[in-house]
């Protein structure tokens, strides 16, 4: 077994004070850098947007959190967040990104939102973290980050989905917890066999 942790947008704009902010988004980054020693290897994710990106509710003169219907699918749509280059997009000042063994950004397509490390929101489009894992051997994953019912939900799904081990430390994620999100993406993770540590 190779075993990585997987540290999901743990980014200014989802810590209080930010753009899309998850409460409690900060309280887990101590305790995300004192599990990273404990694995083969560590992974962060960032979330990436160009300015205007499809995924933000201004660029469809709509309220943050209403719903639209993109070629893939329906989308919720968000506040501006995590504007490529921005402070908003960059991580927690504290997260221990020098641990880090690889950066994986996602959702710099303009007209594709990315809520999965590993496929764009149309489920297809790969970002490249399955191979990257495969070549490195690592077969189980500890997910951890924000938000909860998101990006760490679709991640894990996904991951579950192409084989690998995963878990999901609930007690170093928070939530946005919008509409039933959270409840919902408990029951998805467990549907496909993914481990949820609170
Ligand atoms: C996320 C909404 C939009 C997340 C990212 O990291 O969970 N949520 N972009
Ligand atoms: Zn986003």
């Amino acid at each position: 077994m190779t075993h990585a942790l997987l540290v999901i947008d743990v980014q200014n704009d989802f810590c209080p004070g930010g753009a899309l902010a998850v409460t409690g988004g900060d309280e887990i980054v101590t305790g995300i850098n004192a599990i990273m020693p404990d694995f083969d290897a560590v992974i962060l994710t960032q979330d990436w947007h160009p300015a205007g990106h499809s995924s933000f509710a201004s660029s469809h003169n709509a309220d943050p959190m209403s719903m639209t219907e993109m070629p893939y699918g329906p989308q919720v749509l968000w506040p501006d967040h995590c504007i490529i280059g921005t402070n908003g997009a960059a991580f927690h000042m504290d997260l221990n990104t020098d641990a880090a063994d690889m950066i994986i950004r996602k959702g710099y397509n303009p007209l594709i939102d990315s809520y999965s490390a590993f496929f764009e929101n149309d489920h297809t489009t790969p970002t490249g973290l399955f191979g990257y894992l495969q070549t490195r051997g690592i077969d189980t994953l500890t997910m951890v980050g924000l938000a909860t019912d998101f990006c760490v939900n679709y991640s894990a799904v996904d991951a579950a989905n192409l084989g690998l081990t995963v878990t999901v430390r609930t007690d170093l994620c928070r939530a946005i917890d919008f509409d039933g999100s959270l409840a919902a993406a408990i029951e998805g993770m467990k549907a496909v066999g993914v481990d949820i540590r609170e």
